[in-house]
């Protein structure tokens, strides 16, 4: 199916997004190639911003795949990384300085962000507790839930559409009861702190963030919206839980300054709610496979 994301798509990101893009337009040895609009490069692009992580900033547009993108990445998504090559070239000469070795997959790069900058020193607390093995593995148990439970709802709501064999409320109500199972394991009851570990804000965080930031999607294009404010009078105490960290998380210096504006991401979402994307995230949810 061709990709009518292509024509439309706006080349830069904006708003304080451009900002931070163009602070990080200079060359660097490391380096994010991204697209303004994507939730799973902002997990990057939040990992980058925590930690203060030096780095170049590159827009591509993923749907164009240039044989030199794919070169890095062949599944062809973004984000993709390419990490400085350190230590001796492939072939035992010394290393060459534009030598870079690829990274991908959203979850994985940023876990290879916070275990590469680890000095706390200089960039800054472990997004993931580097002195607790099961609190780790809890993290990436509900990691995992954003991935395989949340992300997938989200998709099948915004692309809803009359003619699917699911209703809207269903598709709403899995979605939310997927948040709801993900805030129902959140350490932090007051006065503790609101993010899913209490006081510690974690990679947790960073991988929900971008579709926290998107629900307002939702509201925009899909009648009823995403029905929180309905969920809270059924469950007041899951829901304030809720309410504290999005509150938060919208606060956040990271979030905010990787962040479009409102109007670029309802133009680029249009497609996404009228169920005509062209994109890899969008054909698995029409087809109702597993999210690439
Ligand atoms: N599992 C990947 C998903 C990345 C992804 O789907 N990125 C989209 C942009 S939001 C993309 O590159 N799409 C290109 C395409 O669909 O052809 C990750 O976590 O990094």
């Amino acid at each position: 199916m061709p990709n009518p994301v292509d024509k439309t798509l706006e080349p830069q990101p904006s708003g304080r997004a451009a900002e931070f893009a163009a602070a990080h337009a200079a060359e660097h040895p490391l380096k994010l190639y991204g697209g303004w609009f994507c939730p799973f490069v902002q997990r990057a692009w939040i990992t980058l911003h925590e930690k203060r992580i030096a780095h170049q900033y590159i827009e591509i547009n993923p749907y164009h795949k240039e044989a030199s993108f794919l070169a890095l990445n062949p599944r062809g998504l973004v984000p993709t990384l390419a990490v400085p090559v350190a230590g001796p070239g492939a072939n035992g000469n010394a290393p060459h300085r534009r030598e870079q070795k690829p990274l991908y997959e959203s979850t994985v790069l940023c876990e290879y962000l916070d275990e590469a900058y680890a000095d706390e020193g200089h960039y800054g607390p472990r997004l993931l507790p580097a002195e607790d093995a099961y609190e780790r593995a809890r993290c990436r148990l509900w990691i995992d839930h954003i991935g395989t439970k949340i992300v997938p709802g989200f998709y099948q709501v915004i692309q809803h559409t009359p003619d699917k064999a699911y209703s809207l409320e269903e598709a709403r109500r899995k979605l939310l009861s997927s948040i709801a199972t993900w805030v129902q394991e959140m350490d932090g009851d007051e006065p503790s702190g609101p993010w899913f570990l209490g006081d510690r804000f974690s990679l947790v965080d960073v991988m929900l963030a971008p579709w926290a930031r998107r629900l307002f999607l939702i509201d925009h294009y899909k009648p009823g919206g995403v029905g929180i404010a309905e969920a809270r009078r059924e469950d007041e105490k899951t829901w304030a839980r809720w309410q504290r960290w999005f509150d938060a998380m919208m606060a956040r210096d990271s979030l905010r300054n990787t962040t479009s504006t409102d109007d670029k991401y309802i133009e680029v979402y249009k497609r996404y709610a009228e169920d005509t994307t062209g994109s890899e995230v969008g054909q698995a949810t029409r087809d109702g496979k597993r999210l690439p």
